[in-house]
């Protein structure tokens, strides 16, 4: 083979250009990387303790995500795609703008198609236009785009909030009594006590709050260096649509894993996602995928081909959802927050995407709850026939095979029947 002019200057180029070259592509940051994680503790609807209709409690999440609000002294910047009961969420705003003179900014998601600010028909969590009656409506920006046009296409999906640009909250949990207040759904949240990357996300607030861009209105960040924190944490964050989430932070994760890939997702549509999954079972990764219901009942979805192609397939049969957006490859590199596996979700989509690798303690957290959530759909997985008679390879997400599913006061699979009255639910009594 001839020589080329590039392989001629890489072996006559030191060794040090390379090593120069590689430090440069990080940030490096004098800390280590500081955060608390928590889950939902979906296990007590799951074996029975807690069962009935999903109240609006508040339980540890929101307590935690509570006492995080309540600390803010400044500035408070919450995107969140909606509200939806929660109380007492709406009642700390007030209390930090009313009583504490504290700043409180909020950007959310209007229901596509429909433009006529603050009437509540237009949210798909009915009590989001709570918070502009209580803030002001100067204090709440709807994801309109810059000619006042309703983003047809395209939902504010974030559930992040910034104290004082110093700490934020992100993840998968939505503010509403099935997430982060019961715990009904299966989420996970990361508090990051970090200023560098709580000003990341606070700027991507601003884009959207101040000067009213969404979607693909949004620019993207200049110096997008991963940032290395004290103790070999590496994190990156990718915001959708500007950062294309599905190339740079889904894809590059997937192939970047060695020998084992666990992901629990709400939705996984995208073709090149289940592509990259077929690659990693090809080349020897155990690859596990904790499914929810409704997702699983999509025409797009893309889970039968997966279980074809070697991947370990549970669909799970809680009556909550299987809400998390979550990997976790080898053990320790993890990937959290707002972004389903689906195209609209990192083309069009306000979202947020965390990658943080080389985290053991992280890893570990991640790893424990998603083993017991997967341990919980041993039987669903074809185990104990008799024990669950109305057994079902993909579990229906309102049906008899659904834990509390036909009780529990929630339309699960969105057809406009509820509970007793849902097909699924013919034969409960
Ligand atoms: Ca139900
Ligand atoms: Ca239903």
């Amino acid at each position: 083979m001839a020589m080329t002019h590039w392989m001629r200057w890489a072996l006559s180029t030191p060794l040090i250009v390379s090593a120069t070259s590689l430090a440069g592509t990080f940030e490096d940051v004098e800390l280590p990387f500081s955060y608390e994680f928590y889950t939902s503790d979906i296990f007590s609807w799951v074996d029975g303790t807690r069962h009935g209709t999903v109240s609006d409690s508040a339980g540890p999440m929101a307590l935690k995500l509570k006492s995080l609000v309540d600390s803010t002294r400044n500035h408070l910047e919450v995107a969140i795609y909606g509200v939806q009961k929660q109380q007492w969420f709406l009642d700390s705003l007030l209390h930090l703008k009313a009583d504490l003179n504290v700043k409180v900014e909020a950007v959310v998601d209007q229901r596509q198609g429909e433009v006529d600010d603050w009437n509540p028909e237009n949210f798909d969590y009915p009590d989001t236009s709570k918070l502009a009656g209580l803030l002001g409506s100067g204090f709440v920006k709807v994801d309109i785009d810059r000619r006042g046009n309703a983003n047809t296409n395209s939902i504010m999906h974030n559930k992040f909030v910034v104290v004082d640009r110093k700490k934020v909250w992100l993840g998968s949990a939505n503010i509403s009594h099935t997430d982060a207040g019961s715990e009904y759904n299966a989420n996970v949240a990361l508090l990051v006590k970090n200023p560098q990357i709580a000003r990341v996300y606070s700027d991507e607030f601003r884009q959207m709050f101040r000067s009213g861009a969404f979607s693909t209105e949004k620019a993207g960040r200049v110096d997008q260096k991963p940032l290395r924190f004290s103790d070999g944490s590496i994190v990156e964050i990718f915001f959708s649509p500007q950062d294309d989430p599905m190339n740079r932070a889904i894809l590059e994760f997937i192939r970047r894993a060695k020998t084992s890939l666990d992901i629990a997702m709400f939705f996984l549509t995208d073709p090149k996602a289940a592509t990259a999954l077929k690659d990693a079972v090809k080349r020897g990764v155990k690859v596990r995928l904790i499914y929810d219901a409704l997702g699983a009942s999509h025409a797009a979805s893309k889970h039968s081909w997966l279980r074809d192609q070697g991947v370990e397939v549970r669909v799970e049969n809680w009556g909550g959802k299987m809400h998390m957006k979550a990997a976790i490859a080898d053990g320790i590199n993890v990937l959290l927050g707002s972004l389903n596996w689906s195209s609209a979700g990192s083309l069009k989509n306000d979202e947020n995407t965390m990658v943080i690798r080389h985290s053991q303690r992280l890893g570990d957290e991640m790893s424990d709850y998603f083993s017991r959530l997967w341990a919980t759909l041993d039987r669903a997985a074809g185990g104990d026939r008799r024990s669950r008679p109305n057994f079902m390879r993909d579990p229906r997400a309102e049906g008899i095979e659904s834990i509390n599913s036909c009780e529990d006061g929630i339309d699960n699979d969105h057809d406009g029947m509820l509970d007793a009255d849902d097909d699924g639910c013919a034969n409960h009594r």
